[in-house]
Parts: structure tokens; sequence; C-alpha cells
């Protein structure tokens, strides 16, 4: 963990001047009707949580370049993961990822209380081969046409499931690489009838105050067809399986200019919207860091998320979703974190009676200018007096700097040669 009296030094630089801005920007917010101080508490109480998989260097399917001081284990993770929590006060739990992060429930447990953080929704891999899984999944797992792999996709799930009840974890999120590569080569509907099968066994298995979340991804490891590849076959799926079963949605995971906010919305109304996987793409799923390419997106999908609060049993889980190749993952994770918490700042500012108003009328000028308002407002003030406030950092990427913890853990931690391509 970095020494606090260091973060204090950072923050004593600027405080001055974060102070000046934070004012001058409740005066201007307050001419807008809006109390900055309920602002920056609800951003203060906002939290995404941070992939364990996020911390290491990944890659892409040509190659792999390892960065200095990457974590060896998920114990390495925790401790990077603690540490960008500690700067920038947004990132209070972990999503793990099993078997890549297989430990000893207690071993975990004291780890998370000694780095602060708690864990999030788990998260099964079926999409590769596992060294204690005598069956393959190259032609699929839930899915598969042989009974006794589906059976052993379903057994790592209930294992998952099980570790998470130890840690106190409350969801598993279920993505599968299944589909197929060439026309004809799987029956649509004979494969989708194995999947939801089996998918009823694992659901089967979950604790009663847990959720299941399953995720949609349009292709890739499949390239012809995916089981799983939108969001109308996974609401298919949380119908099915029932109460406790919701989608997610993972911003990448969808075709270029789909209306990502409107699948939002859709799931929200009719109750079946588990939660996200922050990050962003270009083209295709691309795992670039949250709010990189298109920030309005990502606004108008919190613009969705804070028009539904306070709706009963409306819980989404966030996130963080992204593979880092040419960055510092603590900074890109860092960095992602506070643009997650900007556009929900943002949305905040929507003026919602106004736009409710433009909309009945079918203004659709000052309805969207209504929102864009929101949207090009700095709330950077807001962010940054929230991270001060509980002792985070005012700049969380300058004080990671100062501090030379990569330095450090890359003389405890021994580089880590590629084992092969891929995005791991
Ligand atoms: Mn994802």
């Amino acid at each position: 963990m970095i020494d606090k009296d260091k973060i204090a030094a950072s923050n004593a630089e600027t405080e001055a001047n974060l102070r000046a801005d934070y004012d001058a920007l409740g005066e201007h917010l307050s001419r807008r009707g809006i109390d900055i101080g309920k602002i920056k508490d609800k951003v203060a109480g906002y939290g995404v949580a941070v992939p364990s998989w996020g911390v290491g260097t990944g890659g892409t399917r040509f190659a792999r370049f390892p960065g200095a001081g990457e974590p060896r284990n998920v114990f390495d993770k925790l401790d990077d993961c603690g540490v960008i929590h500690q700067l920038t006060g947004a990132t209070p739990s972990v999503s793990l990822h099993i078997p890549w992060d297989n430990a000893d429930p207690a071993d975990l447990l004291a780890k998370a209380e000694e780095t602060g953080l708690t864990f999030d929704a788990m998260n099964s891999n079926t999409f590769q081969d596992h060294a204690d899984h005598p069956l393959s999944y190259k032609f699929g797992s839930l899915s598969h046409t042989d009974a006794a792999v589906r059976q052993q996709a379903v057994d790592h799930n209930v294992e998952v499931i099980e570790l998470g009840r130890k840690i106190g974890s409350k969801a598993i999120t279920v993505w599968i690489g299944d589909g197929s590569n060439f026309p004809g080569q799987t029956n649509f509907t004979r494969q989708f009838e194995r999947y939801l099968e089996a998918a009823k066994s694992i659901y089967a298995a979950l604790p009663d105050d847990w959720r299941l979340f399953t995720e949609h991804k349009m292709y890739e490891p499949a390239f012809y067809s995916t089981v799983v590849q939108d969001w109308g076959t996974n609401y298919m799926i949380a119908q099915e399986l029932g109460d406790k079963a919701y989608c997610l949605v993972d911003l990448g995971h969808h075709a270029p200019n789909v209306n990502i906010e409107m699948i939002v919305a859709r799931l929200i109304q009719f109750g079946k919207l588990g939660g996200f996987h922050f990050n962003d793409s270009k083209y295709g799923d691309d795992d670039l860091d949250t709010g990189s390419i298109d920030p309005y997106r990502l606004f108008l999908v919190f613009n969705e998320l804070v028009a539904a609060e306070g709706v009963k049993g409306f819980d989404p889980a966030h996130m963080l979703d992204q593979s880092h190749n040419v960055t510092d993952p603590i900074e890109s994770l860092m960095v992602s974190a506070m643009e997650v918490q900007r556009a929900y700042a943002q949305a905040l500012l929507v003026d919602r009676a106004t736009l409710e108003g433009f909309q009945q009328d079918n203004d659709a000028l000052m309805a969207t200018t209504t929102l864009k308002r929101a949207f090009r407002t700095d709330v950077e003030p807001i962010l940054a007096m929230a991270r001060l406030e509980k002792g985070a950092a005012v700049d969380p990427v300058s004080a990671y700097r100062a501090s030379a913890y990569r330095a450090k853990v890359a003389g405890e931690r021994p580089e880590v040669t590629s084992g092969g391509g891929g995005i791991v």
C-alpha cells in the first residue's frame, strides 16, 4: 500500500486550487438549482468493482508484452487493487475469476481485510481447459453435445459459488465462449436447449441471497455463431431461470453503433438488469479503457441508471472489465473508475423534470440540449473533493507515480515471461 503521508503531501499541493474550483462550480450549480454537496455525497458513496484480471497486463490474439512488477497470484492482485482503491476511494471491491484466482478462502479473506477490500461477483471459466478437468471445452461447455462435459462445466460453476459463499460474494457471472465457427456445425436450437438445461442446474445451486448474472457477447471465440450472443437471448435465459437470474451488460459485447443505453432501459423496465462490465471499444470487443472512446455513451447509460434510482429491486452490479496492453494497469483502472464516477456525476445533474416536459412537448432540440448541458459540465472538482475528503488522492495518477509503487513491486515480483498470446 502507499504511505498515507505521501498522499497527504500530494494533496497539499493542489488543495487550495481544488477548493477554489469546487466553490466556483458550487455557485454555478446553485444557479441551476443543484446542491453541489448532495452530488458530492452521492459520488463519494459510489463504487465500481475492479476485475482481478485487470491488474495484469493483457494482450491480444497475437502477442502479450509483460509489464514490470506484474502480479504473480491473487494476493499480489489484491495488493494492486488495494492501491487503486486507496488512491481513488472508488473501487471498494474486487471481482475474482476462477480458476485464475483459486486460493484458500481464509487466506483470501485475510488479504481482503489487509487491503480494505470486499469481494464482488465471482466469475467462472469454462472457455479454456483446466489442469484438473479431465474433459476439454474445445467444442463448448454448458452447451456441449457430450453430457459429461456439460456436467463438468456445471460442477465448476457450483464450486465457484461455493468459494464465493465463503468469502462474502453474492453473485456469479457466467460467460461462455460456446458457439460455432462454421454454418451447419451446430443445431442452434438443440445447442441452446442444452445450455438452458445446464444453466438451470447452476441456478439450482444458488444460495437464496445470491444472483446469477449471464453475460452476452456477440462473437469471439466462436466466429460464426455464439450461444448467448445478444441481450434478447440473455433476457430469455434470465426469464427461463427465475427471479435470481439477471442479464449482465458488457459495453464491448455489442455490434458497433448498437444503442446500448436503450438495451439498459429495456432490461430495467422488465426487472432483469443485473449489472455491467464497463470498458470501451472502437471496433469490437476491444476492452479499451472505460470512457476512452465514447464518454457520451457512458453518460447516456448512466442517464438511464440515475433515472431508475429508487425503483424497487433495482441494484445493478458495477464492474470494470478491460485489458491493458500499453499502460500500467493500475493507472488505467484508476482512470477508468474515475470515468465511471464522472458519468454518474454528470447524469445526476440532468434536470429530469425539465427533460420530461420537453419530451412531452416533442421538443427534440431542447430535450437533447438538456442532456448535453449536464454532460458538458466539468464535474472534476466534485470527484476530486470526494476523494480529498475520504483521504484518497486529489490526483491519483500523480500520487501513484510519485509513490514509485510500480518500481517497488517490480523488485519483489520477477517478470513473468509470456506463455503465449491471448487475453489473459
Ligand atoms: Mn465482460
